[in-house]
């Protein structure tokens, strides 16, 4: 691939316009590193390493065979479809809110599919790319329904358990501060010790972002004592992540997301996917499908790797019916932008 995008920058004139440029500040300084290839040393390996969450029912979680799944955990699998048109070659990598940045810097996973909120600190000085955002959602609160309460305005001297190492804790102090509410936090860094100390009735309220507070009520044993407050305090845009320095791996990422979406626009199912491979004549099928356009090749991948995620992991809307609806979330931001929502693939072309 690398000859092929020098060859393409010099037919833009990019190459020459750079060395030019550059050229007298580039003789003091030492040779730059090479480029990062996480494709290439994931295809040498056999596997992806997908960090994911601890345990976050309908997001990520292993059953009761221990194979991982849930909503991020597709996006591991499609990925390893992208390479290796097989969904299981992942192993995965359980990832506290705290160890999340480090195992990803340190090399131990090759990307993060993990509930993680994008901000400009982890973008730049952590060292990360986001390629794409699989989830808006926003920070809330959840309460015993018993408490009696309708908004979080009635949680001043309140006890409200929250996880460290996370956009929640810091938030949680900025709506605080400008709420007036006066609040005693209960910091601890284990989900389930966080969760068991708000169930044991440790704290008056746990927060976390929506779609964490309906993966653990769902999972409470009876979710309906437990109330999800309608205050949304904070936008919490949640995707993959992986290191900085790396943009072929990064497009790799970014694209599947969007491959994902684009079918779900065009009606391009894992069911009907194969009816599509010979019937679908609409330009952008075709070349989203790989039989036209040789977009994978431009990706370092097969052109029929976009097909093979759908077939073997289903679309955006598929993998959200199959583990998000059944823990109460609905579509809202994360529908179509055809639908008004926020999902929007740019153009296969
Ligand atoms: N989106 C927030 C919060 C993400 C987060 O880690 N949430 C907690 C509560 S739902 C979690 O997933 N914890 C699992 C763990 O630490 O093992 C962030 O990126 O900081």
């Amino acid at each position: 691939m690398k000859p092929l995008r020098l060859a393409t920058l010099r037919a833009l004139g990019a190459v020459a316009i750079a060395t030019a440029a550059a050229l007298p500040a580039m003789a003091q300084q030492a040779a730059p590193a090479p480029a990062a290839d996480t494709l290439g040393a994931i295809r040498a390996r056999g596997t992806l390493i997908c960090g994911v969450n601890t345990g976050l029912a309908g997001f990520a979680q292993p059953n009761s065979q221990g194979a991982w799944q849930g909503f991020d955990v597709e996006y591991c699998r499609a990925i390893a479809v992208a390479i290796f048109n097989d969904p299981d070659k992942v192993r995965y990598v359980p990832l506290t809110a705290q160890n999340r940045f480090t195992a990803l810097q340190s090399g131990e996973v090759d990307m993060a599919a993990r509930n993680t909120t994008v901000t400009l600190s982890r973008d730049t000085s952590l060292g990360f790319d986001f390629p794409a955002i699989n989830f808006y959602d926003g920070q809330g609160f959840m309460v015993k329904a018993s408490l009696g309460i309708s908004s979080a305005k009635e949680l001043n001297g309140a006890t409200i358990c929250v996880q460290p190492g996370t956009t929640t804790e810091q938030n949680l102090t900025d709506w605080a501060r400008a709420a007036n509410i006066q609040f005693t936090p209960v910091v601890i860094e284990r989900v389930e010790e966080v969760v068991g100390a708000y169930a044991a009735g440790r704290c008056d309220a746990y927060t976390t972002d929506v779609s964490g507070l309906a993966a653990t009520r769902s999972a409470q044993p009876n979710p309906a004592e437990h109330q999800i407050l309608p205050d949304v305090i904070s936008k919490e845009p949640l995707g993959p992540f992986v290191r900085q320095g790396d943009p072929r791996f990064a497009d790799i990422v970014r694209w599947t997301h969007n491959a994902m979406l684009a079918a779900e626009e065009l009606g391009i199912t894992s069911a009907n996917v194969d009816e599509a491979l010979g019937a679908d004549a609409r330009p952008e099928a075709q070349r989203l499908l790989g039989k036209n356009g040789g977009l994978g090749q431009m990706l370092g991948l097969d052109n029929a790797w976009a097909a093979n995620i759908i077939k073997k992991v289903g679309n955006y809307g598929e993998i959200f019916q199959r583990h998000l609806a059944p823990i109460g979330i609905q579509r809202g931001p994360n529908a179509q932008w055809t639908n008004g929502g926020l999902q929007f693939s740019p153009p296969f072309r």
